[in-house]
Order: structure tokens, then sequence, then C-alpha cells
């Protein structure tokens, strides 16, 4: 199943053959590059970036690498092959054949959860839109706008749902998502973690280690629905993801090696000695680290939540592999535990299962994230340095759910608020870490040149040289 490069949305869709969708996608295109001249990638128009690009859906397909004009990319719709005979996995509909079309009673249940997947990629872009002034290299570059673009077709992908299977109002949601904007106080983005700032390339690669991984495992729990064609289009979307993750993991490895170097070189570890050597101090790398996992944890919603419970009964939105758990698939009899505030101390509590999905999607993704600090632990072990990062502990900082109201430690001890008041300075970054880290920023454009606070990547993108011209800058 190749996709048609020759019309005007690439895709595998069959849009040629619904001219009355083709239309009204045609109808959003322009809108849409609008929106990207205004709030995509600041400066990058003219340039021609080392790009992946799907040419099809199957494996051997998806990642043709070229070098693209920015302004040129083919945003397109593809969605995961057709399982033939697939069933709803779970919930109340468990073993009816797969939906092909909307169910009229989940019209709008399934319209918000295509909504707020939506929300989420284009207030990326948006958060991400001056990171090209300040890449610390041609390499990094490439990775951002690679992330950019992807996101951008991630947002095509849940537009087209709306478009193709919610009618006059899908319309409208999709125009609505081309209208809020991240951090904006009139006309927000959605969900918390996509109205704060991303302004350097710390945050950069924390938000996509953290944050990218939530849209792992939303997509996950999408790609399960009983609702084939968000499942075909989540699991396509994931191949994506895969990339984004790499992005951040290695992203903030290197920037430990480096740092770890200049320990070595200089034999210290005093925050304010390494500062002036040019490369980020690991306590920095750490708060970072606390802030970007604690409102990434807020975005799996409240830890009790009847929203949860009402898109798995419905077999909208499934647990991480739910196909590989071996339970009912029902859970109305099942308990999850959360955590709870007792007598002023965390106490794990059993719960409702249906109504615990959130949180036990939140620990399923805490498990991942810490395989990912366990490989920087790795790495700082083998550069001989003691430092070790660690997760800032769930309740930490939170501002969903009942822990917002509970001041806790990122080793997870209830504090008082004069506690929390004393400790946050080491916690959370502070305005002198951020306006350190933003001296630091400044674009490094020569092909295999680095930033002085980045060690260079071990391999190049497809296998290229390390002097690779990832972007060729006008
Ligand atoms: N900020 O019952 P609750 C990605 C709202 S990332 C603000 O607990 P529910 C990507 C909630 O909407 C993946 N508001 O919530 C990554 C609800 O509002 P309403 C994104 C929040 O519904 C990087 C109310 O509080 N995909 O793809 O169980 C780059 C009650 O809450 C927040 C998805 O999220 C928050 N953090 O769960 C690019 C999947 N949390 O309805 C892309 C789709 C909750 O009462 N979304 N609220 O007005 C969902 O599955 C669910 O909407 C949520 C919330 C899991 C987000
Ligand atoms: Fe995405
Ligand atoms: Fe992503």
């Amino acid at each position: 199943m190749s996709i048609d490069y020759t019309s005007s949305i690439p895709n595998n869709v069959d849009l040629a053959g619904d001219r009355t969708l083709q239309r009204a996608l045609e109808h959003w295109q322009p809108r849409f590059l609008n929106w990207w001249d205004d709030m995509g990638p600041d400066g990058s128009s003219t340039r021609d970036v080392y790009l992946r690009t799907a040419v099809s859906v199957e494996p051997s397909g998806w990642a043709h690498f070229d070098h693209v004009r920015m302004r040129d990319y083919r945003w397109g719709i593809f969605l995961a092959p057709q399982e033939a005979e697939r069933q709803v996995n779970f919930g109340d509909h468990l073993g009816e054949p797969a939906w092909q079309e909307v169910p009229g009673e989940y019209r709008s249940t399934l319209r918000r959860i295509i909504v707020t997947q939506g929300d989420t990629e284009p207030a990326s872009v948006e958060q991400q839109r001056h990171l090209g002034a300040t890449a610390p290299s041609l390499y990094d570059l490439r990775n951002l706008y690679q992330v950019n673009v992807e996101e951008g077709r991630h947002l095509w992908a849940m537009v087209y749902l709306l478009h193709r299977h919610f009618g006059r109002d899908g319309r409208e949601e999709a125009e609505a998502l081309l209208e809020r904007r991240s951090g904006d106080a009139d006309n927000p983005r959605i969900l918390g973690a996509f109205n704060e700032p991303t302004p350097d390339w710390l945050s950069f690669f924390m938000f996509t280690f953290c944050t990218d991984r939530d849209g792992k495992f939303q997509l996950c729990a999408l790609a399960e629905s009983g609702f084939d064609p968000l499942a075909r289009t989540a699991r396509f979307m994931l191949t994506e993801e895969a990339h984004h993750m790499f992005i951040g993991e290695s992203g903030i490895g290197r920037i430990l090696l480096r740092t770890a170097e200049v320990m070595r070189t200089h034999a210290t570890d005093d925050p304010a000695t390494l500062r002036r050597l040019g490369v980020i101090d690991l306590p920095t790398v750490q708060r970072y680290l606390n802030f970007h996992m604690s409102v990434t944890l807020d975005l799996f919603g409240s830890d009790l939540s009847s929203n949860a419970a009402t898109f798995y009964s419905c077999g909208i939105k499934g647990r991480f592999a739910e196909t590989r758990i071996e339970d009912d698939h029902r859970l109305r009899d099942a308990t999850y535990p959360v955590l709870q505030i007792v007598d002023g101390a965390l106490v794990p509590t059993q719960a409702p299962c249906l109504n615990a999905l959130n949180e036990q999607l939140r620990d399923d993704y805490l498990k991942d994230t810490h395989g990912g600090v366990g490989r920087w632990n790795k790495l700082l072990e083998r550069a001989g340095v003691d430092f070790r990062l660690s997760l800032p502990h769930k309740a930490f900082n939170r501002k969903i759910g009942p822990l917002a109201g509970v001041r806790v430690s990122p080793s997870g001890q209830v504090l008082s608020e004069a506690q929390w008041q004393v400790g946050v300075a080491d916690w959370l970054p502070r305005e002198e870490d951020r306006s350190f880290v933003r001296t630091l920023m400044g674009a490094v454009t020569e092909p295999g040149h680095y930033a002085n606070w980045i060690a260079s990547p071990k391999a190049g993108i497809n296998q290229m040289p390390a002097d690779f011209a990832y972007v060729r800058l006008d």
C-alpha cells in the first residue's frame, strides 16, 4: 500500500474516492499552512533539511530520507494497514467487530478525545518555534525540524478523523485546533504541559524525553481503540514517536557526557566552576527533569476519573498493551492502588480499577521512564562521575488530581508549606538556572561542530558521516 504523492494531500486512505472529504481537507490545508507560517519553526521556510518522510506505511517505506525544503514538506494522511476481522478487545462491547464508523452514542466522547490528542500536536510546534535560532549543531537542528514536521502530521491525522467521521462539528473542531495557541491567556491549548514555554535546548530534550513519551503511552492506549480508524492512525503515529524520545534521551545523554568530561578534566563538581567552564552542572539537569516529569505526570489526568472509566467501558480507549494483558478486559470487579493522603502520609489504597485507569497508565509510563534514567546513570557511571539522576516521586509538584492538594518532596515526603518553600529552590529550576542555560544557547552552523555544552552524537542520522550538512542554511 504505497502513498500517492501526486495528489495535493498524500494519503493511503483513498481520498480521491471521496470528493466531498477531499474538498473539505483541501479547504483546511491552506489554513494549516498559514498556521505553519505564523507558528511553525521560525525562519525555517527556505531551508533544505535532511528529513525522513513516509513513502509507504510498510516497515520498509516509512523512513525515506532526503533533503527537503521545509516549506515544501508534504504532510499526508497515513493509517496503518487494516487488520482483518479486528474486534473490540475490552469494555462492554468486548468481542464485537471493531467499528469502522463512529457509534452514534459515543460520538461526542470520541470527538473530545480526538480533539484533545490533536490539540497537543500543534501546541508542541508552537512551544518549540524559536529553538531553531539556537541549535547546538546542524544535526540537532535537523532533529528539531524532524519532530516539528511530524507533530504537524499528527495534527493532520486527527483532523482527517474529525473531517471524515464527525461532519460539521468535526470541521469546526479542526478550525479551532488552528486557533488555540500555546500559553495564550484567552485561548490556550487544552492540557497544562502544552502551555509551558520550551525556551532552551535543555527544556527541549527534557520535553521530548518526558512529554513525547506521554504521547507514546496515550497513543498506545488509543491504538487499542474499538474505533478502528483511530486505532490505525495511532499505530502509524507510534512509529514516529520512538525517534522523538530518542532525540530527548540521547540529547540529555550527550549533555551528561560533556559535563562529566569537564568535571573529570578539572577535577570539580562545583556548579559555579562548571558554569564558568561553559557546561551545565548536573543539579540543574536534575531540576529540569523534576519540572518536566511533574508537568507530564499531570497529563495522565486525575488518579480517579469517571471519564477514564467511560472511555474504557465504551471501548474507546484501552490500557497500555491491552491485548497482551491476561484478565477479563472488562474490569468491573478489579481494583488498582492509588495514592491517598491518610494522616499526612501517602498511602496506596485500592480503588475500582475502571476509575483508576489514568493512574495505571501513569504507572506504565513511569516504568518506561525509569529505564531511560537508568541508561543516563550508566553513562555517568562509565564516565567516572558519582552523581546520579533520579525521577521525582509521582506526587511531587502535581497540579492535577488529589495530589495537587499536598506538598511532596522529590523523594516522596509529605511536607508543610513552610518546608516546601525552603526546599523548592533545590527541586525546581530557579530563575538563575534558566538564565544561565540561556547564556549557553547560540547557533552552531558548521557541519560536524557542536556547542561546548553538548557532546557529539555516537552516530549520524541514517548513517550519514560526522560532517554531513543536515541542514543547508541559506
Ligand atoms: N491539563 O477526569 P480527568 C502527545 C482535565 S501527548 C489541563 O482526570 P480524563 C504529544 C480533563 O481534560 C498525548 N486539564 O481527565 C506529546 C477534564 O476536563 P473536562 C496527548 C486537564 O478525561 C508531545 C478534567 O480535567 N493525548 O501526543 O480522565 C508532543 C477532568 O480530568 C489535564 C492524550 O492526552 C491537564 N494536564 O483524562 C506532541 C489522549 N488533565 O473534560 C504531542 C487523549 C486533565 O472535565 N486525552 N484535565 O473539561 C485523554 O485521554 C484525556 O483527555 C486525558 C485526561 C488523559 C488527557
Ligand atoms: Fe505527536
Ligand atoms: Fe512526538
